[in-house]
């Protein structure tokens, strides 16, 4: 299915004269507006491959209709996202669930929707039909040499691919760990763990990133190998300047300060990038900015004041991706709205004082911090976010477009209903 431009724009003249009416009011109420229009609309945000499908859990799955069967419906399916919202510029492969086996057709496909590659995923956290060695106790952690090997070849053949369609990051999530006490050794592990992750990181290209992402539970439930911020701080020190810490959002024990993790991190030029989603109790993977909001707006101040105290381009120096997991709603749907809280948390992020946010730290005032960050979270700036997309050629409100498209309705009519998702 193809999104025409007369379509967008036809929805946008019967949303126009309200639209006017609010991005006006907000623009007399926020200073440099039009420079924070121009900053939303630069910032893209990356839908990895296995998000375009009904995730379930493990209880189950309540099956989609007309998912993507191939990587090229993928693609197509994040085309569709980008025609709406001019905002999901990139992909993200995961090998070998999207194995590129004609870079040309995925290469064309993909420019096609004016698509870029982000970083690829490798998996070596379930077995492969083909593969020799199981990961049932670890991969590149593993007591047995040769299936370390076998997972450090997986990773090297990942980079392959990527190179294949332009990528220039390889993100490393191992489900590495133990579920009972003294299963492992812990130190052992760790140096096994590192010098496997080394032979990965002398196959990378020069221009490359390694992103190492850390998660405190799950898939094993005593210890993890990389199962935190400070385990992953470690080992991309020990590799060197292209290993990078990444953050998941929902990757940490319940509480955890992940603001103030994002601002140490990108203090020690070390933070990598983003897997957004949001959470109540665990990794649960749910739409970005449903359950904790402010929580997300925290963080995006940390990051805005850390790359503007780093001259950091904010929409090319960090990864910004979206890692979640759709049980109940249409996943198209489910992203739309996650790109759409990205983007109101980036926006509120911009118009905080930060001038006044360093006089009541620099008092020691907590009442006038308060005040200043809650100013700006409580400013409805969706009329911007909405501007932004205008201008960029996007639908104003882009559920409401996709759902007088018959977007669902169109896929299963090309794809079927019974169609599923590759790799979920
Ligand atoms: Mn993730």
């Amino acid at each position: 299915m193809q999104i025409k431009k007369s379509l967008i724009a036809e929805h946008n003249d019967l949303n126009c004269s309200e639209h006017q009416r609010r991005f006006e009011w907000a623009s007399t109420r926020i200073a440099n507006c039009d420079s924070i229009v121009a900053r939303v609309a630069a910032f893209q945000i990356t839908i990895p491959s296995w998000a375009l499908g009904t995730g379930g859990t493990r209880f189950g799955r309540f099956a989609g209709s007309g998912e993507p069967r191939t990587l090229l419906e993928k693609i197509d399916d994040v085309g569709l996202l980008h025609a709406i919202n001019r905002s999901c510029g990139s992909i993200s492969l995961h090998i070998p669930w999207d194995s590129v086996d004609d870079a040309y057709s995925v290469r064309t496909r993909a420019s096609s929707h004016g698509l870029q590659f982000d970083a690829v995923n490798s998996n070596t956290f379930q077995d492969q039909p083909s593969q020799p060695l199981s990961y049932k106790f670890g991969s590149l952690s593993h007591v047995d040499k040769a299936v370390r090997n076998q997972a450090v070849e997986h990773n090297i053949e990942t980079i392959r691919q990527g190179e294949l369609v332009g990528s220039k990051a390889l993100t490393l999530w191992l489900s590495d760990g133990s579920c009972f006490p003294g299963q492992i050794d812990f130190r052992r592990s760790f140096e096994r763990t590192l010098e496997s992750m080394k032979q990965i990181y002398r196959a990378l290209p020069a221009d490359w990133k390694m992103y190492i992402e850390y998660k405190a539970f799950e898939p094993n439930m005593y210890s993890m190998t990389v199962g935190d911020w400070g385990y992953s701080h470690m080992f991309a020190s020990k590799l060197g300047k292209q290993a990078l810490t990444l953050v998941d959002l929902g990757h940490h024990l319940p509480s955890a300060n992940i603001e103030q993790i994002v601002a140490i991190l990108m203090m020690e030029g070390k933070l990598a990038g983003f897997h957004f989603n949001d959470s109540k109790y665990g990794d649960d993977d749910l739409t970005v900015g449903s359950i904790n909001p402010y929580q997300l707006f925290l963080v995006f101040c940390e990051l805005v004041r850390g790359m503007d105290e780093q001259k950091m381009d904010h929409a090319r120096d960090l990864g910004w991706m979206i890692d979640a997991s759709h049980n109940v709603k249409d996943p198209l749907e489910d992203l739309l709205q996650s790109v759409e809280a990205i983007q109101i948390a980036y926006t509120q992020a911009l118009i905080v004082d930060s001038q006044a946010l360093f006089q009541a730290q620099e008092a020691s005032d907590p009442v006038a911090a308060q005040e200043v960050l809650q100013a700006a979270f409580r400013t409805d700036v969706r009329p911007i976010v909405a501007e932004a997309r205008r201008r960029a050629g996007g639908a104003l409100r882009p559920i409401e477009f996709f759902r007088s498209m018959n977007v669902r309705a169109n896929l299963i009519g090309e794809r079927g209903s019974l169609t599923r998702s590759t790799g979920l």
